[in-house]
């Protein structure tokens, strides 16, 4: 992408309704827009970035086991008078009529929907497991949106729901996706903490929140320093290996951890106290175990191989990632802008000709474009005549991970200057080094 082509609208001045340094950095380098209270259009580089972070998910998704799907966001009320939660949701819920006044509503949640497609077509325990995702816009009239994507009204959802004939199969569904959310957001460069939850509207008795830490989260968590040294498991992982998938669920729930919701102050004590962190959290994920709170009053049973009908037991699990992107920039940024962390980059590189029109500089530059972009890497390359120091200054604000800069001295010379983002280290190198580096596939 050339950027006198990229739509990149950025502000010079720091937004003043933006609290939380994830907000203003999303205003100012030109990625969301708000349309009116927590509703935002995502513009080219936040779209960018949100592609990325939702292709992580649908890999790791499928990856364990999950077939995604896509239901719709308006959802009849009907639905959820069948369930018993189209009175208890409350203000929450936007509710709709259409021409013919029948109750419609923008989904805040897919349980029911879900629950009546497994029932509308499942018919035996040989079909289970079942896991259907989607990852779909979801609406909830929050009383206090703020903090941008963070907590919006409109927001991105990935919700996936498991189908089991007992408890048991369920745990496992349950442990499958507990292991799946460990690599997606480790693949994020998240450090996420599986931390025991409240199960709020959702319900159910068994639930963990994913959160990761940073100084600007809305919760404030309590958990044992070793969460910061473990790692999840790698992509070769057996994912149908019951036992293996309840060890590292084991493994990551030993250690303590909790939201202040759920703190246990003997139990925190108990670690030592050089152990011991006490820090705000986002919440980027959570999962529920719920048994047959939906399926048995909407009636979803198969027949297991005893002949009789057995009750589904269920679990959902959602991620927000919308919310993510926020949370990436939350964990890194600097003074000058986005750090962002290479797997959800919105370009790998970003080409800066330091003065279009110069021989050398436009030959290194456009060589340079090609090489990287026939490599497959994303390349963003300055072309404009922007004036350097803004050049720098939109880089750094935007966060690519490397920047190549061709200026005229250098280039007279057959070289270029690398500069590393997340660092600030620099590198002055032959043009063949940078395209052996970002070049070669
Ligand atoms: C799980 C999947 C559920 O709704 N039903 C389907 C269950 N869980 S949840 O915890 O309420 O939401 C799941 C994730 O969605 C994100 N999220 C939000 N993101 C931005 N703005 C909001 N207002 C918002 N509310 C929820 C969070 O990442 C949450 O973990």
């Amino acid at each position: 992408m050339r950027l006198s082509k990229f739509f990149l609208p950025l502000l010079k001045e720091t937004p003043k309704e933006a609290e939380i340094v994830s907000h203003r950095l999303m205003l100012r380098a030109g990625m969301v827009r708000q349309q009116s209270a927590g509703i935002y259009s995502w513009l080219p580089l936040g779209k960018i970035v949100l592609d990325k972070v939702c292709a992580i998910i649908h890999e790791e998704q499928k990856r364990a086991g999950a077939n995604e799907i896509l239901m719709p966001t308006i959802q009849p009320a009907d639905l959820w008078r069948e369930s018993g939660r189209y009175d208890d949701y409350g203000k929450e819920m936007l509710r709709i009529q259409d021409r013919h006044e029948r109750d419609m509503l923008f989904g805040p949640t897919n349980e029911e929907m879900v629950t009546e497609i497994f029932r509308s077509y499942v018919r035996s325990y040989k079909d289970l497991p079942l896991n259907l995702y989607h990852i779909q816009w979801k609406f909830r009239d929050e009383v206090r949106p703020r903090f941008g994507v963070m907590r919006s009204r409109e927001f991105l959802m990935k919700d996936a729901y498991s189908f089991d004939m007992n408890q048991e199969g369920a745990r496992a569904a349950y442990h499958r996706m507990f292991v799946s959310y460990l690599r997606t957001f480790e693949r994020m460069g998240l450090k996420a903490i599986p931390m025991r939850a409240d199960t709020g509207p959702i319900g159910g008795d068994l639930s963990h929140e994913f959160i990761i830490l940073a100084d600007t989260g809305e919760s404030q968590v309590f958990c044992d320093k070793a969460y910061l040294e473990m790692q999840a498991p790698d992509e070769g992982i057996d994912y149908w290996d019951e036992a293996a998938m309840a060890k590292i669920v084991k493994d990551f729930t030993t250690p303590y951890a909790a939201t202040d919701e759920m703190h246990d102050e003997s139990a925190y004590e108990a670690i030592g106290e050089k152990d011991r962190l006490s820090a705000r959290g986002i919440e980027v994920g959570h999962i529920f175990y719920f048994g047959t709170k939906y399926s048995d009053p909407m009636n979803a049973k198969v027949q297991g191989p005893d002949g009789q009908e057995h009750t589904v037991h269920m679990g959902s699990y959602g991620i927000g990632p919308t919310r993510l992107v926020a949370a990436i920039i939350e964990a890194f940024h600097d003074e000058d802008g986005i750090k962002w962390p290479e797997p959800v980059a919105p370009f790998h590189v970003g080409l800066i000709n330091m003065k279009p029109g110069d021989g050398a500089c436009d030959e290194i530059c456009e060589k340079l474009y090609k090489a990287i972009g026939a490599s497959g890497r994303d390349v963003l390359y300055d072309d404009t005549d922007n004036r350097a120091g803004a050049k720098f200054a939109t880089f750094d604000l935007i966060g690519v991970p490397w920047q190549v800069i061709a200026g005229p001295r250098s280039a007279a010379e057959g070289k270029v200057e690398i500069k590393n983002r997340a660092d600030g280290s620099r590198d002055t190198v032959s043009v063949e080094e940078a395209i052996n580096r970002f070049g070669a596939a």
